[in-house]
């Protein structure tokens, strides 16, 4: 096994020095597997290391599926080493043809193990897993080259898949000091950043929201999803409320009641009957004065070239003014592509959140759909940041939701709404923000006028309040 490692390391798939990763962390070694390919006697030796790891561990299974792409050709010597079956996963869905996402041919409810090369946050492996269940697969099992051992394991076990590895990066580190082909400063550099970059261990539904501390003291791809993240906890907030109101007057003054207090407003521009082009000026001005973003939940749903039109142009030219929007995923990725085309001729950075869950009642979304908007929105990361959900969607925490249809007592309003406690959705179904209209400003005791927000829902969404519940 040493041979491999000895291998690896001399054909540079394992380098230590500092590495910029893509999510802007520095990293003090550089796992690339890509090169095996270019060596057919260490592709041999890859695959024999994982056929040893599948029959150690006893792992049970029918077929074989390699994460795309760098685990593909991994999976294929394994296949035919091992005289295994083996199907293939789609990166991209194909728009012609069957548009099967898994290649190959199986039967339903065959056991399929996943092959994987490195995992870091464990979300390849579910999205892989993600398009194997949605063909009718089973999986409950993965083998990876390399585990760098920063907590996908665990988030993967709350997703009920048990990760087995060849290597661990503790292992490996010690093997090349073993070999003289790394030295001591270097082995302690490497276990210094796994300790201080472990991944939560995401129980994905139970588990309190990343937002204030690990994932917010890093940088991400998106200045929106940084700059909400900051004033998240700036300000100890998890609130975005919606002001459904329907003059610029009421808007602002609510604007103005709340700024303190939230990290959003939410607002839908076409219920203000006296909408002026002063009015998103007069916004920008009183979120920037409180710190909080606006966002114009739009629910676009039409084809590219449409939402590029009502994005950017009309009475609203929300593109011109808005931190946040949102869309359904209904048609298809071109929503997406519509909006960020619209995105960049404005030449401003809008978030883009994708509806996956709703809150009404009797609403046509069902498990298999949110799955194609988790999919979605995972594609179109770093644009799209998050979603608005009843629970959280993404294990590793990248993506963020807000819930809408929160109040303190959980009933309904007589048109479907129905409401949820801040507790249940924050501590049993993992949401990331609260979105709050009428329970703030038509609340019994309205927070209008009052030298304290207590009472009132206003003072529950903080993160110190969250904190209370784990
Ligand atoms: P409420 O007054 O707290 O019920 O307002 C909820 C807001 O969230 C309102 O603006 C809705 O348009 C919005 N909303 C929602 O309630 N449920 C959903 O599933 C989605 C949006 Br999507």
């Amino acid at each position: 096994m040493d041979n491999l490692v000895k291998d690896l390391f001399e054909v540079g798939a394992l380098k230590f020095g500092t590495f910029k990763l893509k999510s802007g962390i520095e990293s003090p070694f550089y796992v690339d597997l890509r090169v095996a390919v270019s060596h057919p006697r260490i592709l041999k030796q890859i695959a024999a290391a994982f056929l040893k790891g599948i029959r150690e561990h006893q792992v049970e299974f029918d077929l074989i599926c390699g994460v795309p792409y760098t685990a593909l050709p991994f999976a294929t010597a394994i296949a035919l080493e091992g005289n295994i079956p083996m199907v293939m996963c789609r990166k991209e869905q194909k728009d012609h043809g069957t548009r099967r996402t898994v290649e190959g041919q199986y039967a339903p409810g065959s056991r399929c193990l996943i092959i994987e090369d490195v995992v870091t946050s464990g979300s390849s492996i579910l999205e892989v897993a993600e398009s194997l269940v949605s063909q009718g697969l089973k999986v409950t099992s993965a083998i990876v080259l390399l585990d760098r051992e920063q907590g996908g394991r665990d988030v993967l076990r709350a997703m009920d898949i048990e990760l087995f590895s060849v290597y661990g990066i503790t292992g490996m580190i010690e093997a090349l000091q073993n070999m003289h082909l790394i030295d001591s400063l270097k082995a302690e550099t490497v276990y210094a950043f796994l300790q201080k970059s472990q991944i939560i261990p995401a129980d994905a539904k139970r588990q309190p929201s990343r937002i204030p501390q690990e994932l917010g003291s890093e940088s991400s791809m998106s200045p929106i999803r940084d700059q909400l993240y900051a004033i998240s906890r700036r300000k100890k907030s998890i609130l975005c409320v919606a002001a459904d109101v329907e003059s610029a007057e009421e808007l602002m003054s609510i604007a103005e009641d709340v700024g303190p207090h939230i990290c959003v407003l939410k607002l839908h521009a076409d219920i203000i009957r006296d909408w002026a082009t002063e009015t998103p000026k007069r916004l920008q001005e009183i979120a920037a004065r409180h710190d909080f973003l606006l966002f114009e939940d739009r629910k676009f749903a039409d084809i590219g070239s449409t939402v590029v039109a009502q994005f950017g142009s009309g009475t609203h030219r929300i593109a011109s003014w808005a931190h946040i929007t949102n869309a359904h995923a209904l048609p298809g990725p071109g929503v997406i592509d519509g909006l960020r085309q619209a995105c960049e001729s404005s030449g401003r950075m809008v978030g883009l959140l994708l509806v996956a869950q709703m809150s009404s009642k009797g609403n046509l979304i069902d498990g298999r759909y949110t799955e194609s908007c988790l999919r979605m929105a995972r594609d179109a990361f770093p644009f799209c940041i998050g979603f608005i959900a009843q629970e959280r969607m993404d294990p590793t925490g990248k993506l963020f939701v807000m819930a809408p249809g929160v109040q303190l007592e959980a009933k309904g309003d007589g048109l479907g709404q129905q409401y949820n406690t801040p507790e249940h959705l924050l501590k049993e179904k993992g949401v990331d923000f609260l979105i709050v209209g009428r329970g703030i400003y038509a609340a019994p005791e309205p927070w209008q006028g009052r030298t304290k927000v207590q009472g009132t829902i206003l003072e529950y969404p903080s993160i110190e309040y969250r904190e209370t519940l784990f």
